[in-house]
C-alpha cells in the first residue's frame, strides 16, 4: 500500500473502509517488489495453523534471502479459521494492523498480502530487492499477538 492509499484509508471514507486496500500496482514496497515468475529462484512453502494451546503460528517462521532474489512463497492454511499472510516491512505491518483492528473485514488485494480460508493455498512471488530485516504477519484482529509472525532477514549479495 502506498503513503496515499494509507492515508486516504486513514481518514476513512466508508466506501474505503468497507471495500478494497492497495491497488495491485507493481512498484515497489518497503519489502521489495511483486516479482516475476520467470525470475523465481527458489520455494518456500509456509503453513499457517493453530495450536491447541492457543497459538498462531507460520511455520517456518524465519527466512533469510539474498538482495535479489525472488521467492515463490507457497502459503497453505493447514488450520481451522481463516489466516492472512502480509509481507512488509513491522512499520508498515503495524500500521495496517491498527487498520484492519477497525475494519475486520477489509479484504486485500495488495500484491504482498494474500488471505486464505482453512484449508485452502495460495501463493505469492515476491523479488526482495532491498536489504533489511523484514516480517510477514497475520494481521487479523488477534492473531498477530497470538504469535501470527515470522521474520525475514535480506542480506547483501
Ligand atoms: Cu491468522
Amino acid at each position: 500500500m502506498t503513503g496515499s492509499t494509507l492515508a486516504l484509508i486513514l481518514l476513512g471514507t466508508p466506501a474505503l473502509a468497507a471495500g478494497t486496500h492497495g491497488g495491485g500496482h507493481h512498484d515497489e514496497m518497503d519489502a521489495g517488489k511483486p516479482g516475476d515468475v520467470s525470475a523465481v529462484s527458489r520455494t518456500v512453502e509456509i503453513s499457517m495453523s493453530e495450536t491447541d494451546d492457543g497459538q498462531m503460528l507460520f511455520n517456518p517462521a524465519e527466512l533469510q534471502v539474498a538482495e535479489g532474489e525472488t521467492i515463490r512463497f507457497t502459503i497453505s492454511n493447514t488450520g481451522e479459521i481463516e489466516h492472512e499472510f502480509v509481507l512488509d516491512s513491522h512499520h508498515k505491518n503495524m500500521e495496517h494492523k491498527a487498520i484492519m483492528a477497525k475494519f475486520p473485514e477489509m479484504e486485500h488485494d495488495d500484491p504482498n498480502a494474500i488471505r486464505l480460508m482453512e484449508g485452502t493455498s495460495g501463493e505469492i512471488i515476491w523479488t526482495f530487492s532491498k536489504t533489511g530485516t523484514f516480517e510477514f504477519a497475520c494481521l487479523i484482529p488477534g492473531h498477530y499477538e497470538s504469535g501470527m509472525k515470522g521474520d525475514i532477514t535480506v542480506a547483501a549479495k
